[in-house]
């Protein structure tokens, strides 16, 4: 058993989730102050873990530092593949082939750069919105439209607009869609029907597809993850990417998978993309490939008991708060819309009143106010505090709206 109730000293490790937030949540430096020390904050915001690595990862990295030589380094031996199409034939039952399989440094550079080989300088990316804000950066960052099909929402849950999806995916200048499978924020797992009647949309319209599956490991023990690829067995403009970033809490290793099915953008990558690999980031994904699947049953398990500490928290507590168990991720979705008003700056009162560190809907693009997002992939000690804080702030809030200190 692993002891994921283990609180782990993440000061002095370079870390985002503990350096960072002043930058990326409220755009401010080292002079924003809060009525909390940094070390003081529960931090439920950008998405990594709590939890170590496991065990078996750090030995895959340890036996690869015994090597001694860290020189130029790349994918070039079949037993990565092997983990790799391995994990995803036992969980998934679908395989892709080897020659298709190149490498990122992250699924967000991977992104910055399929947009810019895929879509001319006219034409546009379409995602479902709320969206993990990279899928708009991605197409900023190579001045490309973007056009956005907002989700449903009925009472909490979520579901794709086809007939909005069709219309934008019609638009001729419409090439590209990135989606968020299973999807960020909400926490969707897309079912087998919602995904054949995208996959009939894409090829009607013969769209290029990036389906990003980062979270695909991390779903309720009662889920089931179906990759678009097989879905769409045969369909050339696919590209899936998946990491063991997420999964196993190694994202600062920084190395992805991109499977890309279509010979000449393969090419494409092969020729322009910085195509070295970090050798201790191979050992560690390879590892975990090969050896971490108990360490993740148990994480899941662990994951679906927080989820449900949460329900039955907020519903003691916030009872106005509209809150359903995300189907994946380690990320909670919540409306808060009843207790604010929808263009309030929700991580900052936060931050402020309770001490929290969250995202707000604001940081998701659009069709998101009012909303907050928690990562729940912390002790559960310490995510009782948070969910403490956060509903003691709600309760004790003054009704007009707050506007930081
Ligand atoms: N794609 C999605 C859908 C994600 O949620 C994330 C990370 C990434 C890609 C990043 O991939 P990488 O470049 O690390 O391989 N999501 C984060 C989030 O929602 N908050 O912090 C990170």
């Amino acid at each position: 058993m692993y002891n994921f109730d283990e609180v782990i000293d993440r000061q002095h490790t370079n870390a985002m989730n503990t350096d960072g937030f002043r930058d990326y949540i409220f755009h401010a430096d080292e002079s924003m102050t809060f009525p909390y020390k940094d070390e003081e904050f529960i931090r439920m915001w950008v998405a990594d873990m709590e939890f170590a690595t496991p065990d078996v990862v750090i030995d895959g990295i340890k036996e690869r530092l015994e090597k001694r030589i860290f020189g130029y380094t790349r994918v070039f031996e079949k037993s990565y593949y092997d983990a790799f199409s391995g994990w995803c034939k036992n969980r998934y039952d679908w395989t892709f082939h080897r020659k298709e399989l190149v490498m990122s440094n992250g699924i967000i550079p991977a992104l910055y750069e399929l947009v810019e080989y895929i879509c001319k300088t006219d034409e546009k990316v379409l995602f479902l919105t709320p969206s993990y804000a990279y899928f708009k950066y991605a197409a900023d960052f190579n001045k490309r439209d973007y056009v956005c099909s907002d989700l449903k929402n009925e009472d909490g849950q979520y579901s794709i607009d086809f007939k909005d999806f069709e219309k934008k995916a019609a638009d001729e200048k419409t090439t590209l869609f990135i989606f968020c499978n299973p999807h960020n924020p909400s926490g969707r797992v897309w079912k087998e029907e919602e995904l054949k009647k995208l996959a009939e949309i894409i090829k009607k319209y013969n769209l290029w597809v990036i389906s990003d599956e980062i979270h695909c490991d991390l779903i309720r023990l009662n889920q089931k993850h179906i990759p678009l690829g097989k879905i769409m067995p045969d369909y050339e403009r696919l590209i899936t990417a998946m990491a063991p970033s997420k999964t196993f809490n190694l994202a600062g290793l920084m190395i992805s998978n991109i499977i890309i099915r279509n010979e000449k953008l393969r090419e494409v990558w092969l020729s322009r993309h910085y195509n070295f690999d970090n050798p201790l980031s191979i050992a560690a994904a390879q590892a975990a490939y090969e050896k971490g699947n108990v360490w993740l049953e148990e994480l899941r398990a662990y994951l679906d008991e927080n989820f449900r500490f949460v329900g039955e928290y907020l519903s003691a507590h916030l009872p106005k708060a509209r809150y359903h168990i995300s189907e994946a991720t380690y990320l909670a979705w919540v409306d808060l819309n009843e207790y604010f008003e929808p263009d309030e700056e929700l991580p900052l009162f936060f931050a402020y009143k309770a001490g929290v560190l969250l995202e707000g809907g604001n940081m998701f693009v659009q069709n998101s106010d009012g909303f907050i997002r928690l990562n729940l992939a912390r002790p559960k000690a310490t995510l009782a505090e948070g969910m403490k804080r956060i509903c003691e702030a709600v309760n004790t809030k003054h009704t007009e709206k707050y506007k930081g200190e």
